[in-house]
């Protein structure tokens, strides 16, 4: 193993080829670099009801906000000052022929250690609008985590007229005690990974918490203008409802992809989904809440209840009295609801163009994502249901995470660190979305299995939920990629009868997909960025449950259809 320590690359050459190949070939005009300086630090956040040293970047809770244009280059070097492993995922770029910068530890990289140092150089492409950094390393993103904007770089411009202001809006979860001891804990007990405390809107749980009224996060606008909302759904294990009182929204974007135009009273919006909004404000002058509060829809599970609140006010100088409006929110387990919202969701498609949907599909595969118990192994019952340990997989395989990172075994041809089986279909067919499952269908396997896929093979997936131990939703977020989400439904997918039912003209593009409890989403792409790409449920508690699995894309045959080579400072796991 000392074998992959002592290989050096240079990366110039290849970092050379990938910034010509893509100055040369994007549309995009004259491209910047922008260059920041992440210091991961343990520090108190003051504005907070508690004094307790947290996990930070710079020092800020939510992390620092990241600019750029589409297309432009950002560089992050990152120095651990703290104790923990950490590594950064770029949530929604597609790192384009370069899995090495993507970020979840043991998949495309080995955690940057304690004093150690890395640095990130994220090449943008075809994204624009808000997406997000966080950490993908143990539980750190829970408060490691800030908005990545890009702004069209002229002379192109948004789809929408342009906003007076833009505010980024991240919602987070808090929790009173340590987050980065949950993990352990958990698998420890085998039981759910502790409950947060609050939720927070910039930092903030706001006027409903007992402890935080000063510090809520206040949106000043003015009468008759027009704001866009740049919201990030940073939290760890709840997809959320949120609303503004008395103030309609318009659903501009997704995940850092613009689509058709939605005007909605509220929003659904799972973990790792980020939305552009535009609100207008045209009521009376005063003052309104914005609020935010759980959607929780699987059986039995226990979640944080709480609503975290912030404020739009309105400036204005005469005397008019101020009114506190509270908005409406669906009920926490409405289903429905969530629906209702999610399957208005289209491409925006300019001149009648259709969205770029493959139409031929060559790989077609059906996953499905269980929650899982196992029998305890201790002599104390576990503190999962019925004394039984969680786990979670998908396919019935619970990921399991190597000691050397995928794309490096992969790339440097260590053999024994996973294998190519993943398999294609369940190995065992029932149905999936019953009442009353068979006891034997409880447990899972385990493995570190990738899916390997033809370079340009064109992908049909659909990720199935099942009902075993708890049906919910999961929000399934792909690296390296963005898909079409052409289909959905409750119940079991059935090829012949749904597939009729598909948008192929404008399905939407997204890069995390909410997938209906006990229900199943149809997604679409072509696979044509070769790399090691992670698949995974952004619930964090299902993640570290084994939720997860990983794509190998191979190279294509052309030069500009490999991998590039490795970074050289590149953190190792073995010295
Ligand atoms: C929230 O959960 C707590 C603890 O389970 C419970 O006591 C409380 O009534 C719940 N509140 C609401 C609004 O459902
Ligand atoms: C789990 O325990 C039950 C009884 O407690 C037993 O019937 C079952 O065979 C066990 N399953 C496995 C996979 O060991
Ligand atoms: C699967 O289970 C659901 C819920 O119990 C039921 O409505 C449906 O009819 C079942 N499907 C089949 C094919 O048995
Ligand atoms: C999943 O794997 C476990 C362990 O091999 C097995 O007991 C179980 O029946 C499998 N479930 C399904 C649905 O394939
Ligand atoms: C990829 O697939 C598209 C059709 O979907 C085809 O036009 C193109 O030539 C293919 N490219 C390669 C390199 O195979
Ligand atoms: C940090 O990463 C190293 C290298 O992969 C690993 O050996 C170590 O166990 C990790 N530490 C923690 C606390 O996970
Ligand atoms: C300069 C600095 O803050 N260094 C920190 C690096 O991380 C270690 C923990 O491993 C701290 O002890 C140091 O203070
Ligand atoms: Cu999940």
């Amino acid at each position: 193993m000392g074998l992959i320590g002592s290989i050096g690359f240079t990366s110039k050459l290849s970092w050379l080829l990938i910034c010509c190949f893509l100055v040369v070939f994007t549309p995009f005009s004259a491209t910047k670099t922008h260059h920041h300086s992440f210091v991961v630090k343990l520090r108190p956040i003051s504005r907070l009801c508690s004094s307790k040293n947290i996990l930070t970047v710079n020092g800020k809770f939510p992390g620092p906000t990241l600019e750029a244009q589409t297309g432009d280059r950002i560089i992050v070097r990152v120095i651990n000052k703290s104790k923990y492993n950490i590594t950064f995922h770029w949530h929604g770029v597609k790192q384009v022929r370069n899995p090495w910068y993507d970020g979840p530890e043991y998949v495309t990289q080995c955690p940057i250690l304690p004093r150690k140092k890395f640095t990130y150089k994220v090449q943008l492409t075809n994204e624009e609008g808000t997406i997000w950094w966080h950490a993908h390393s143990g539980w750190a993103r829970a408060t490691v985590h800030g908005p990545l904007i890009i702004y069209p770089a002229p002379p192109s411009t948004y789809p929408f007229p342009k906003p007076h202001a833009q505010i980024p809006i991240v919602i987070g979860e808090w929790w009173k005690k340590d987050v980065m001891e949950i993990p352990d804990n958990a698998k420890r007990s085998g039981g759910e990974p502790l409950l947060s405390d609050a939720y927070t809107i910039n930092g903030q749980p706001g006027y409903l918490y007992p402890c935080s009224k000063k510090g809520t996060f206040e949106l000043t606008v003015e009468h008759g203008k027009t704001y866009l909302l740049r919201m990030i759904n940073a939290v760890m294990d709840e997809d959320l409802f949120f609303a503004i009182a008395k103030h309609e929204m318009t659903l501009v974007g997704k995940d850092g992809i613009y689509m058709k135009q939605i005007k909605t009273d509220y929003l659904m919006i799972t973990p790792g989904q980020s939305m552009d909004l535009l609100i207008t404000a045209n009521q009376a002058p005063g003052t309104y809440f914005m609020a935010t509060r759980s959607y929780s829809s699987a059986f039995g599970a226990g979640f944080d209840n709480s609503t975290a609140t912030a404020i739009l006010k309105y400036s204005t100088k005469s005397s008019i009295p101020t009114f506190h409006f509270f908005p409406t929110l669906p009920p926490y387990d409405r289903t429905e609801a969530t629906t209702d919202f999610t399957k208005q969701f289209r491409s925006l498609t300019i001149n009648g163009r259709r969205a770029d949907v493959p139409m031929k599909i060559d790989t077609r595969l059906l996953f499905t994502l269980s929650v899982n118990l196992l029998n305890c192994s201790t002599k104390k019952p576990c503190a999962g249901a019925f004394g039984k340990r969680f786990a979670a997989s998908v396919n019935n395989v619970s990921f399991v995470a190597p000691s050397l990172s995928l794309l490096e075994a992969y790339y440097y041809k260590v053999a024994g660190v996973f294998t190519r089986d993943f398999p294609k279909n369940p190995t065992k067919k029932f149905n999936y979305t019953a009442e009353v499952i068979p006891e034997a269908f409880l447990s899972t396997s385990f493995g570190t299995r990738v899916m390997v896929l033809e370079y340009n093979a064109s992908v049909e997936l659909v990720l199935q939920g099942t009902n075993v131990v708890a049906s919910d939703n999961h929000p399934v977020h792909l690296h390296g990629y963005s898909f079409y989400v052409v289909g959905g439904g409750f119940g079991n997918f059935d090829l012949k009868t749904d597939m009729k039912q598909y948008n192929l003209v404008d399905p939407p593009e997204e890069t995390t997909v909410g997938v209906p409890k006990n229900g199943w989403v149809a997604i679409r792409f072509k696979a044509n960025n070769p790399g090691m790409w992670l698949m995974h449920c952004h619930l964090e508690r299902h993640q570290v449950w084994g939720m997860s699995m990983v794509f190998l894309v191979k190279n294509g045959h052309a030069r500009d259809q490999k991998i590039v080579r490795p970074p050289h400072d590149l953190p190792k796991c073995y010295h």
